[in-house]
């Protein structure tokens, strides 16, 4: 039934994670316990591609929660939405990274991998025809950035043939203040560029913007932001938890998505972002959606357009929606952004239809853009990195946890490659020679 097997990793992408299955279960009509209290059979059609049944009828959702310490899964497993996962999904070290790569990715890191690794080949087993595996992490941690290079690093070489999906979160310094975040950064982003072939960003800095300016909350915390990437991943997951005619496969969704395959760092968007006040008055027409998710202040990456082009994006409406209007929609933005978008390839916009409305919402769209304008993100990190490199700055601490001072300028060498490539299919992309891998 094409399962889809989840990992989420650290204190971050278990927030995110265990956010994600609430709203998820809740759309699906499944309890605290697991268990079923819906009468639509859509709900039902596509359970089994996140959650397998149990002989007594429960759901349990396909997915392992990790963390090098025991905090934040005590947390959650004692939460009220804590026994919906599998007893053995809880898999922790007894103490943290400390927000080193490579205390992550070496010693304790690398025994909690090989534990997950062990726990993803049976859960594996229990799928009939799995097609992919997304990762719920942070770049900036120990463990969400050097346990997960880790593990990127071996579930590419054992399952080449299923989707590796990331939602990436990248560290901002207005939402965090630990120094070293750009070199984690960095280091587990020359793993997302080898290993990963779709990395969804959700940039802090960006959820940060958008929680403070355009949703006026007056001072963020991280369950605001982790509610905008619940809406993100809730939304691009729903052509695959819910039936419809255009709904597509995570391997169709690259296909369209991803021109070259370093070039699959992509951008979220989501509509309507608003306060409640202004929603309460509103009814968002298709066409409102559409404008809205193509507007910069939408996106959850903080991007500098200057130079940036669009290369393509999908987007993925959910309501009571024709498809219709949605093309016509698709085609008047196309038009109006036209030199926004690469010319090499044409019709660069994909739509997807899900009648099952996003929970509260009546009508949305959900957007992921590849934009070469992305460089820009890298960039911030990547200038951050070389200032402290360049002095050696903090490097004996991982140095002393096993890494190598080459370490260093290889990752960093291939991220400012990558970065580099977009920069040319961007000033370029309409130049034959440009579009080449
Ligand atoms: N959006 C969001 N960002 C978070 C959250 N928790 C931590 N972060 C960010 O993630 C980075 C820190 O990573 P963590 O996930 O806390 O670290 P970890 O993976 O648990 O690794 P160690 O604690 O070092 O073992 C920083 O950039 C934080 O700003 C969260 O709940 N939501
Ligand atoms: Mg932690």
């Amino acid at each position: 039934m094409r399962e889809i097997v989840t990992l989420q990793a650290g204190q971050c992408g278990n927030q995110i994670g265990h956010r994600f299955w609430q709203v998820v279960s809740g759309e699906h009509s499944i309890d605290r316990q697991g268990h079923y209290n819906g009468n639509n059979d859509k709900q039902l059609r596509r359970m089994p591609v996140y959650y397998s049944e149990s002989s007594t009828g429960r759901f349990v959702p396909r997915t392992l929660l990790f963390d090098m310490e025991p905090g934040t899964l005590n947390f959650i497993r004692s939460s009220e939405w804590g026994s919906l996962y599998h007893p053995n999904a809880y898999i922790f070290g007894r103490t943290g990274a400390g927000n080193n790569w490579a205390k992550g990715y070496y010693g304790d890191g690398a025994q909690l991998v090989s534990a997950v690794k062990d726990q993803v080949r049976k859960v594996m087993e229990t799928c009939v025809s799995p097609q992919g595996i997304a990762i719920f992490h942070s770049t900036g941690g120990g463990t969400g950035s050097g346990s997960c290079a880790n593990l990127m690093e071996t579930l590419s070489h054992d399952y080449p043939k299923y989707v590796r999906i990331s939602y990436s979160v990248y560290p901002s310094p207005k939402v965090s203040d630990v120094v070293v975040e750009p070199y984690n950064c960095v280091l587990t982003q020359t793993r997302l560029i080898e290993d990963v072939e779709q990395v969804v960003c959700l940039d802090n800095e960006a959820l940060y913007r958008v929680c403070s300016d355009t949703l006026e909350i007056m001072q963020p915390t991280y369950d605001d932001l982790n509610r905008l990437c619940s809406l993100i991943v809730t939304g691009l997951t729903a052509s695959t938890r819910f039936p419809g005619k255009l709904n597509i496969d995570l391997r169709k969704n690259l296909v369209n998505l991803v021109p070259s395959t370093r070039l699959h760092f992509l951008c979220p968007a989501f509509a309507p972002l608003h306060t409640p006040k202004v929603d309460d008055y509103r009814n968002f027409s298709v066409a409102d959606l559409t404008s809205q998710v193509f507007d910069k202040s939408n996106l959850l990456c903080n991007l500098d357009f200057g130079s940036g082009k669009m290369l393509a994006a999908g987007v993925i409406y959910r309501g009571d929606i024709p498809t219709q209007q949605v093309d016509e929609e698709l085609r008047r933005i196309q038009t109006q952004l036209s030199n926004e978008f690469v010319s090499f390839i044409p019709r660069n916009v994909k739509m997807s239809v899900v009648d099952v409305p996003h929970a509260g919402f009546t009508r949305s769209a959900t957007m992921l853009l590849n934009t070469t304008a992305i460089a820009s993100m890298f960039r911030r990190v990547t200038t951050n990195f070389n200032a402290m490199y360049s002095k050696q700055a903090f490097l004996h601490w991982y140095t002393s946890a096993g890494m190598e001072d080459q370490d260093f300028s290889e990752a960093y060498a291939n991220v400012m490659d990558t970065t580099e490539m977009y920069t040319v299919y961007g000033s370029q992309g309409d130049d034959d020679d440009a579009a080449g891998d």
